[in-house]
This record gives structure tokens, sequence and C-alpha cells, in this order.
């Protein structure tokens, strides 16, 4: 494999759990999948507990006295009330307000920030931008490698290992927890619409080697697991889709505004300046084109193949296509995401879609998350 692939701590364990395929992330190894379809995985997934090796989820460390002017400028989200402990789901986007990224954003001190990136390079952004205004801040890549525990079963395994005070996160916050003597951002969050935790694991200052001590984390959850009836898993396509978690890069691009990705509740700040403000007002006033909704539909299971399939309105006119779809053992159907034009984008709307084998059949218009 290149160099530029980078691998992760937890390379070796995901192969000795028989990893079968990876994609690249962030220039880095994401598992896509292990011994068990993608429907065992879901169902497993929403009743037990499972170990990600969510590594590519890579870090934009943002330090320096300047480090909130800079965060705040690449975000419409405003993060004036953001106390250190929280995370917060931000929007980062261009001059022409099309989306560059979606990450999680964690303040870790007033004058420290962690961005937990999606598939974009947002580092370079980052540094080009700083160096542009002239401010003071350090922005570099830390040696933190995500590692994710999901599922239901996922607190009592987190209290196994971290010890009660794990019940005290709640959602989308995080804490330092001790591991093996070192501290380690624990927080209730992840790709799925189960309860779950990310370790920021790091680790930290060249004492420990970060192989062997993730390779430490990793054993010690999946022994302490093993009641729990633990699994190796990856970011669930099914559960994904119903619980409408979008994937940069697949189903929206810079082509996208935050508003036709239902980002609004991000976006109402109008009190601080931000890269691309004009642009998103001017869109704001204009109007919408289109806007990212679920989409189910009748046919044969469908098996992603990394081709899109048409959504077609009664009359036949394309009106979107499915960016990510599968079949949902839980609804008995088809479901994906889509881009849908103006017009028709309402709940229960009725369209067609054109299947990988050319047939026309039967769907409509849900909203996203998919109803429970
Ligand atoms: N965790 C971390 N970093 C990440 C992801 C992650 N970086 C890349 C990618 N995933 C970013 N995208 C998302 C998308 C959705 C969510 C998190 C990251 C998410 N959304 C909540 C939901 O939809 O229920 C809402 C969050 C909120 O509004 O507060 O969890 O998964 N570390």
């Amino acid at each position: 494999m290149s160099r530029r692939i980078r691998g992760t701590p937890y390379t070796g364990m995901v192969e000795k759990h028989g990893v079968s395929d990876f994609t690249v992330v962030n220039h880095m190894l994401l598992p896509k999948g292990f011994k068990n379809s993608v429907e065992t995985d879901y169902w497993h997934l929403s009743k037990e507990v499972q170990i990600w090796d969510v590594s590519c989820q890579r870090q934009v460390q943002i330090s320096g006295p300047d480090a909130s002017k800079l965060v705040q400028r690449l975000t419409p989200r405003s993060i004036t009330k953001m106390e250190t402990g929280k995370c917060f789901y931000i929007p980062i986007l261009n001059e022409n307000a099309g989306m560059i990224n979606d990450p999680v954003l964690l303040k870790l001190d007033d004058d420290m920030f962690w961005i937990s990136i999606a598939d974009s390079d947002i580092l370079l952004w980052a540094k080009a931008y700083a160096l542009g205004l002239n401010l003071n801040v350090n922005i570099q890549e830390p040696d933190v490698y995500p590692l994710a525990i999901q599922g239901p079963k996922s607190e009592s395994l987190m209290i196994k290992v971290f010890g009660e005070d794990i019940k005290k996160i709640k959602f989308f916050n995080f804490r330092i927890m001790d591991f093996e003597g070192t501290k380690q951002v624990v927080a209730r969050s992840g790709y799925s619409k189960q309860d779950g935790f990310e370790i920021y694991f790091k680790a930290y200052d060249g004492h420990f080697d970060t192989i062997e001590m993730g390779e430490k984390l990793w054993k010690t959850i999946w022994d302490a697991g093993q009641e729990f009836n633990i699994s190796p898993g990856c970011p669930n396509l099914i559960d994904r889709i119903e619980g409408g978690l979008m994937s940069y890069g697949n189903d929206f691009t810079k082509e996208n505004n935050p508003f036709e990705c239902n980002l609004d509740r991000y976006c109402k700040s109008s009190e601080h300046n931000f890269i691309g403000k004009k642009a998103l007002e001017k869109i704001k006033k204009k109007g919408l084109k289109q806007k990212m909704r679920g989409v189910m539909f009748d046919g044969k299971p469908y098996k992603p193949n990394g081709k899109l399939l048409p959504v077609l309105s009664k009359n036949k006119k394309i009106i979107g296509r499915i960016t990510s779809g599968i079949f949902s053992p839980k609804y008995k159907k088809n479901i994906g995401l889509s881009m849908i034009s103006k017009g028709y984008w309402n709940e229960n709307e009725k369209i067609i879609v054109e299947t990988s084998d050319g047939k026309l059949v039967k769907g409509i218009i849900t909203t996203m998350p998919f109803p429970k």
C-alpha cells in the first residue's frame, strides 16, 4: 500500500477480526465491513455493542490566542455560548456558501479546539485563512485516533472500562477519562443513531507508543465487551440512512449549500462574520432549488453498486438522484437519500425510481430521519 494511505493503531486488530473491505477517508483507512452482511451488522448494532475504528475522523487542532476567532470565522454556527466539554455539529462553507465539510467541533479549552472532520482537507483551508488574516494560532493534526463504541449496550461496557462517571456524559458532551495513566477525551456521540461513545485516543508526549497503547485500548474494550456480545463494526449504511446521517462527498458536496442539506438550524446567527456569509444571505433571499430528503421505493432489495438511481416525477421528469440507498429490513422497503427538486420535496409525494436494471418502480418522499 502507498505511504499516502495511512493505517491506524487499530489496523492490525481489525485485520485480525477479518475485515473484508476498506475505504479511504482523509487519506486514512476506514473499515467497510467484516464477516457478516450489512443487514446482520445492522441488527447487531441495534441490540448489542460494536467497536469501530474511526481514526479517519481526523482532528484539526486549533490553539492559541486567536483560536476561537478563527473557529468562529470558519462556520455560520455561533460558538459564543459554547462551553468547554461540548461538541457542536458545524457546517463549514466556502466563499460561495458551498459545503466543504460538516465536522464535529470540540471545545477543549477557551483557546483550544478540535475539528473532527469529514472527508476534506480542512487543515489546509484553516491554515491558509489564518495566514491571510495574520491570526495568532497554531494549527496541526495531532496523533489522535478516534475509536467508536456504538450500540445500546455501549454505556454498560464503557462503565466497566472507565467507571461510573461515564453515566454523567450527556449526548454531544465529553469528559476527560483515565486509561492506564493517560488522559483521554471521551464523548457521547458517534456516526450511528444508537447510544454510543467516541474515545479520542491519544498516546501522549511520546511516553507511550501509539500502536502499543492503541492495541491495549482495543483489547481492553474487546475483553470487557465479551459479556455484552461485542462485535467489530463500522458505520452501517442502513442505520445511517434511516437515521438521516449525511455523508460528505456522497450525499452532498461543495455544490450544495447548508439549507439544501437541512442544516438551517446551524445557520441562524447573523451576529458574527464567517466565510460564505454574503453568499448564504443571497441564497436565503432567492430561495432553494432542491432539498435533501428520504426516499422509500419498491423493487428488488437494492444492493448499492456505486451508481446513482434517478428519481422521477409522475410525468417522468428527473427530480433527483439517490446518493445513498439500500434495502431496509425494518421498513421492508428500499430506502435512500436524495436531493429533490422544488415542488416535489413534500412528505408523501409520490415519485418513481429507476432501478439498476432499468425498471421504473413506485416510491414516496419521507422525512429525514425516517419516521419511527
Ligand atoms: N464523529 C466525529 N467526527 C466525525 C463524525 C462523527 N467527523 C466526520 C463525520 N462524522 C461528520 N458528520 C456527522 C454527521 C452527523 C453527526 C455527527 C457527525 C451527528 N448528528 C446528530 C444527529 O443527526 O442526530 C445531531 C448532532 C447535533 O445536532 O447536535 O451525530 O460521527 N467525532
